[in-house]
């Protein structure tokens, strides 16, 4: 567990249990925490253990040690009265003004990133000195070393450049990404959060479809009769769930509200949010791996293949691994001359044979590289030529077949990537590939401003291969990982 969750726990754990704390003010995790952290760097909780367990532990950064780029702060006062007299602990050069004034109110706030980002962020709505400068102070005021704060702030900046983005609102998500990473803080909630509210946001169009659909059906039924599961299969064939898996949702609802006992329309969202919770829920799957892993993108012409390898491998780039980005789309040179773009944005390796190559050999050669060269993980792209050509499936079946003999198990993972605006279309492409080369995951891209949306549940129930990440956008940071029980309650909740 990072330390910032720790700090979460051990906050949640006083308010629940303000008598357990030792004399120090520590309880028994909190010692934990303590002892979780380098002896040289000991953050907040050693400068201040009170603190740690209040919850105005923000940073904490009058207490920094020397490594800070900031003019020294004066040492911390005792833990307690830093609130209260703050701008008396620097200097009056106008030079720390701003910072007392940040430190005051990080110090205040809750201790998420989120909110931190958030009040640091105040006033700064573009890419330059001002943004690096107060990321900087971010990363002393958490008792990071000045060089890592440099080394991100670099990279940061690099990244922005390359990107061409201006405003922060374009990359404020990939800014808190990075940080939760680069600081070990904890951002799942954070990026929960986030993820629901971009769903919502993308999914506006086929909650037209579905939730205001929904709220009619309720309103203007005071059981549910014959006529309103008929009235439900329409709403659900006109959002794109399919007819078969409309059919089968519609027998397991149903199913549930006799189950249950009841025919009140009042009932039916909790019936309808537990099955579509039921419907997203995906095994745990351990998977041997011997590196590199091997992921091959499938999936058809324009669908978004190309553009979720790069948003992966800037992922996996981001978590540390070592990342090849290879070719395998030979059909058009400016295939792949995208990727190779987005491998040098993202600082991932490449590798290519050039326009109509082989796509099997250069699986077979990409694989030699990715093992000589101690690649963590290989993106294979591959071409996406109409799925009913029967070519293209032996096509991949054989990329499978040579990159298996290489590396046994390889591929490690099939990734067929669809397109949510093209509806029932992404269905029978799911079956299509699903049996002809077996399919591991789906990506489902461009939910954003679709209203076919729908789709989603009839893929997840007609074959049960699980959704890892959806697209809502163009950008980077809109590939989400998808998560089943906000999903269905993004799409249900009619705001
Ligand atoms: N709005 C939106 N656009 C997306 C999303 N994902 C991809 N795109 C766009 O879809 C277009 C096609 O994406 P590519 O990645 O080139 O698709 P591909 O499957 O590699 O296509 P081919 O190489 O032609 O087979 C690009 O313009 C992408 O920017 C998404 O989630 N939302
Ligand atoms: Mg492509």
């Amino acid at each position: 567990m990072g330390f910032f969750s720790k700090i979460k726990k051990l906050w949640s754990k006083k308010d629940a249990e303000p008598q357990v704390q030792d004399e120090a003010g520590l309880s028994g995790d909190a010692q934990e925490t303590l002892e979780a952290q380098p002896a040289d760097a000991a953050p907040i909780a050693s400068a201040a253990p009170q603190e740690a367990l209040s919850p105005q532990a923000a940073p904490a950064p009058e207490a920094a040690p020397s490594t800070a780029t900031a003019p020294s702060p004066a040492p911390g006062p005792a833990p307690g009265e830093q609130a209260a007299k703050p701008a008396s602990a620097t200097g009056d050069d106008g030079k720390d003004v701003w910072k007392n004034k940040l430190t005051l109110e990080l110090r205040q706030a809750e201790p998420r990133l989120s909110v931190w980002l958030t009040i640091l962020l105040d006033g700064v709505a573009q890419a330059g000195p001002l943004l690096w400068e107060r990321l900087r102070f971010l990363f002393v005021s958490l008792e990071a070393p000045e060089s890592e704060a440099d080394a991100f702030v670099e990279k940061f900046r690099k990244w922005v450049e390359e990107m061409e983005y201006e405003d922060v609102d374009d990359f404020r998500s990939e800014l808190q990404y990075r940080l939760a990473l680069a600081l070990d803080l904890e951002d799942e909630e954070d990026e929960r959060n986030r993820l629901f509210l971009k769903l919502s946001e993308g999914l506006a169009k086929t909650k037209e479809q579905i939730a205001k659909r929904i709220d009619g059906l309720l309103a203007s039924h005071d059981k549910m009769d014959d006529s309103f599961w008929e009235e439900l299969e329409e709403i659900l064939i006109m959002a794109d769930v399919g007819f078969e898996p409309a059919a089968k949702l519609l027998d397991n609802l149903r199913g549930r509200a006799r189950k249950a006992g009841t025919n009140d329309p009042a009932k039916f969202r909790d019936i309808l949010s537990e099955e579509l919770a039921e419907i997203f829920k995906t095994g745990k799957t351990i998977k041997a791996i011997n590196p590199p892993e091997v992921v091959m993108m499938i999936g058809v012409n324009g669908v978004g293949k190309t553009t979720t390898i790069a948003k992966l491998a800037h992922r996996a780039q981001m978590s540390g691994k070592k990342v090849l980005i290879a070719a395998g789309d030979t059909f058009r040179a400016a295939a792949i001359e995208q990727l190779k773009i987005w491998a040098d944005r993202v600082g991932a390796g490449f590798f290519s044979k050039g326009e109509n190559a082989d796509p099997a050999a250069v699986a077979f050669e990409a694989m030699d590289k990715g093992l000589a060269e101690g690649y963590d993980i290989i993106f294979l792209d591959t071409a996406g030529r109409l799925h009913t050509k029967v070519n293209l499936m032996e096509e991949l079946k054989k990329i499978q077949r040579v990159l298996d003999k290489k590396h046994p198990g390889a591929p490690h993972r099939s990734i067929l990537v669809l397109d949510a605006t093209t509806g029932q279309n992404a269905l029978s492409q799911t079956k299509l590939f699903h049996e002809a080369v077996g399919v591991d995951e789906i990506v489902l891209t461009k939910l954003d401003g679709t209203a076919k949306g729908g789709v989603i549940v009839g893929i997840a129930l007609e074959y049960g291969v699980p959704i890892t990440f959806v697209g809502l956008g163009e950008k980077m940071e809109d590939l989400r990982p998808f998560h089943g029980q906000d999903f269905a309650q993004a799409l249900l909740s009619s705001s």
